[in-house]
């Protein structure tokens, strides 16, 4: 099978630009965040990278968000597993010593927007078509915790209760308002965008930036790192429940009726 993600680096810059290319819709498999968090880990010990953009090479969609078919119909022991590397991925991620920013050139749901949120800086595409949000509850699932703090420390208590709650998608010009995204462009200058902000963020002393970064990530890593296992437990009992089977082979379903 071709590789799910694509790193171009740039040993000028410092800055490693990352293409996720699992189609159709980038959504998150055990396999899709096994290599992500392999390519992840290469680069944060190579000291001569310094930065991360990462984008989609699908059309569309940023990334659709956990792979359903993971947790649909599967063992407790696969989903597990699966769980393991989702957080595996937000602890690198949200931890990562480079400087991150999401170049977000299409929609990013749930999972997606949980990734884009773990970066230091976001710009989306306006493209008024594209949305972006922690949409669980609209699946009749619940975010866990540590999404639900991700969200809270990028838009604040409040905001993050009613979009939660909702499961609100919102479109770029209003992810812009909320603070959910930083920045908005033009489609094709999203990554040229991201370069010149990388720029920037990079011109500040490493140290002084990685240690105020962590500092501040601190407390909500910590508090993933230490309940990791019983974590898994949760989400495993949870989600193999029949009535949560239930929802989850329901959304499937809509999903591929709406596109017939
Ligand atoms: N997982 C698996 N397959 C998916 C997913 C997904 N997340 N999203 C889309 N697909 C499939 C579709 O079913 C479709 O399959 P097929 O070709 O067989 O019909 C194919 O991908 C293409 O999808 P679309 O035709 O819908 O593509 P569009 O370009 O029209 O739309 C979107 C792209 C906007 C991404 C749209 O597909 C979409 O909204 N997808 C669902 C996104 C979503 O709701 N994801 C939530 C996943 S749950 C999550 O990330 C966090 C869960 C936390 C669990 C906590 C429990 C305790």
């Amino acid at each position: 099978t071709p590789p799910k993600i694509r790193v171009e680096f740039d040993q000028s810059t410092g800055v490693a630009v990352m293409h996720m290319q699992s189609p159709p819709v980038n959504s998150l498999s055990l396999d899709f965040l096994t290599e992500l968090c392999i390519s992840v880990e290469k680069l944060e010990m190579d000291k001569s990278c310094r930065g991360l953009i990462i984008t989609s090479a699908q059309p569309k969609v940023f990334s659709a968000g956990l792979d359903i078919t993971e947790m649909y119909g599967k063992s407790p022991e696969h989903c597990g597993a699966f769980w393991r590397s989702v957080q595996e991925m937000w602890l690198k991620l949200y931890g990562s010593n480079m400087v991150t920013v999401a170049a977000i050139n299409g929609s990013s749901p749930a999972g997606g927007c949980l990734m884009a949120m773990t970066c230091d800086y976001r710009i989306m595409a306006d493209n008024p078509r594209y949305n972006i949000g922690l949409n669980e509850t609209q699946l009749g699932i619940v975010a866990p915790f540590w999404f639900m703090d991700t969200m809270k420390n990028t838009v604040g208590q409040r905001t993050t209760e009613i979009a939660l709650q909702l499961g609100l998608l919102y479109k770029p010009a209003d992810a812009l308002k909320i603070g959910l995204v930083d920045q908005l462009e033009p489609e094709d200058q999203v990554i040229a965008a991201a370069t010149q902000t990388i720029s920037r963020w990079l011109a500040i002393p490493d140290h002084a930036r990685q240690i105020t970064k962590s500092m501040m990530r601190k407390k909500t890593i910590d508090k993933l790192t230490s309940n990791r296992e019983s974590d898994i437990q949760y989400f495993v009992n949870f989600i193999t429940k029949d009535s949560i089977q239930k929802s989850l082979g329901g959304y499937m379903e809509m999903l591929k009726k709406r596109r017939a």
